[in-house]
C-alpha cells in the first residue's frame, strides 16, 4: 500500500533538518548577539535584552515610542514616537540618536525597513494611511490611504516587493505593492488584528489580536486561515518571528510581559515580566549562521561562491532565492555594507575554511 506523506511528517522531518543546522551554528559565537528590542508605551522605554530575557537594558525612557525596527547590518534600530510626533533612529545600544522625520506625522505606530531599497515604511492608524521615506528620512512619500481604515501592523515581503498590513477598523489583512497602488483585502472578520510577520519561505503570514487572545497564520494569499494559538488569559500584540529557531516573540499588554512559545507549542517562556506597564511592539536582532555561509547551510564552502556573488550582484534575488538566509553573512569584512570590497576577503575566507 503506498504510504502519502502528511503534511505533520513533512513537518517533522523539516525540523530535524533544522535541528542539525542548528547544531552545527550553535558554535558561533555570534549567536550572542541574538536579542529583542520591545517598546513600552507608558514606562516610555525602549528596552532590549537576549532572547532568553538575561542581560535586559533600558535603551531609552522618557519618550512614548511605539514601532521598532532593527537593521541588523547597518548596527541600528529604527522607531516611532508618538507625543511628539516623530520616527528617530539610533545605534544599536541607544547611542547617537538622529531624528528622521518630525513634521506632519500623526501617532506613528508600526515601522518597517527595507534595506536592500533603502526606505523605511510607517502606519499612521489615526491618520488612516501608510507611509515610506528614505532610511535617513528624507523623500517622505504618501503610500496609502484609507477613509475610516486603520492601518496599524506592518511587514514586508522584500522579494516580491509587497508590503502586508493589519487594518484595526475593518477587521483585515491586506497587502499591496511597496510603491503604492492597489491594496486587496487577504483576510477579513478579525478581531482588531494588530500586528503582522511573515514567513515567506513558508509561505506564510503570522498575526496578532490582542483583544482576542489570538495568534493566527494563514497562507500569503489569505487562504487557509487557522488558529496558532487562541488564550483568554494573554494578549499577544507586537510580534516576532525567529523562523531558525520556531520561535515567536510577542509582548504581552494584558499579562505584562514580554514572551516567545515555540511554533509546535511546546515550549513557552517568559522573556520579560517585571517592570512593565504596556509592552507594545518587538522588533529581532538575529544572527544566521556565519559570515560567508551564504546559502545558510552550516558550512563555509564552493557551494557558496555562487550565492556570495548574487548576493553582490543581485540583493533582491539573493533574497527571493535564500528568503531563511540574512544577506548580510556576505559582508565578510566587517564594514556593514555588501559589495565588491568583500570578495577578496571571502575567498580568503573559503580558503581558511571560516572567516576572522
Ligand atoms: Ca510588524
Ligand atoms: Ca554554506
Ligand atoms: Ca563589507
Amino acid at each position: 500500500m503506498k504510504h502519502y506523506v502528511t503534511k505533520s511528517e513533512r513537518l517533522f522531518v523539516g525540523r530535524v533538518i533544522i535541528g542539525v543546522a542548528t547544531a552545527a551554528l550553535c558554535a558561533s559565537a555570534l549567536l550572542a548577539t541574538d536579542r529583542v528590542y520591545w517598546t513600552d508605551r507608558q514606562t516610555g522605554r525602549i528596552e532590549r535584552a537576549g532572547l532568553d530575557g538575561a542581560d535586559r537594558t533600558v535603551l531609552l525612557q522618557k519618550v512614548v515610542p511605539a514601532g521598532i525596527a532593527v537593521d541588523r547590518l547597518g548596527a541600528r534600530i529604527y522607531w516611532t514616537e508618538q507625543a511628539p510626533a516623530r520616527i528617530r533612529r539610533a545605534g544599536l545600544d541607544g547611542g547617537q540618536i538622529e531624528d528622521l522625520v518630525t513634521v506632519g506625522l500623526v501617532e506613528p505606530d508600526d515601522i518597517e525597513l527595507d534595506t536592500l531599497r533603502g526606505k523605511m515604511y510607517w502606519s499612521e492608524p489615526a491618520a488612516n494611511r501608510i507611509s515610506r521615506a528614505n532610511l535617513d528620512g528624507s523623500n517622505p512619500e504618501l503610500l496609502y490611504v484609507f477613509s475610516g481604515g486603520a492601518p496599524t501592523g506592518l511587514a514586508i515581503d522584500v522579494a516580491a516587493g509587497m508590503l502586508y498590513w493589519t487594518d484595526a477598523a475593518c477587521g483585515c489583512i491586506l497587502r499591496g505593492p511597496l510603491d503604492g497602488g492597489l491594496a486587496e483585502t487577504l483576510v477579513s472578520g478579525m478581531f482588531q488584528p494588530f500586528d503582522i510577520e511573515l514567513d515567506v519561505a513558508g509561505g506564510e503570514m503570522y498575526w496578532t489580536e490582542p483583544n482576542a487572545g489570538v495568534l493566527r497564520k494563514a497562507n500569503l494569499d489569505g487562504s487557509q486561515v487557522e488558529f496558532v494559538f487562541a488564550a483568554s488569559a494573554i494578549g499577544p500584540a507586537g510580534l516576532g518571528l525567529d523562523l531558525r529557531e520556531e520561535f515567536m516573540y510577542f509582548t504581552d499588554p494584558h499579562t505584562l510581559r514580554v514572551s516567545r512559545i515555540s511554533f509546535d507549542l511546546s515550549i513557552f517562556e517568559t522573556v520579560a515580566d517585571s517592570g512593565l506597564r504596556e509592552p507594545y511592539r518587538l522588533a529581532l536582532e538575529l544572527t544566521r549562521g556565519d559570515p560567508g555561509d551564504m546559502n545558510c547551510d552550516g558550512a563555509l564552502n564552493g557551494a557558496d561562491i555562487d550565492p556570495f556573488f548574487l548576493a553582490l550582484g543581485d540583493p533582491l534575488g539573493y533574497v527571493a532565492r535564500f528568503p531563511r538566509c540574512d544577506i548580510g553573512n556576505a559582508d565578510v569584512n566587517g564594514d556593514r555594507r555588501v559589495n565588491g570590497a568583500d570578495i577578496d576577503v571571502f575567498f580568503a575566507c573559503l580558503a581558511a575554511g571560516a572567516c576572522p
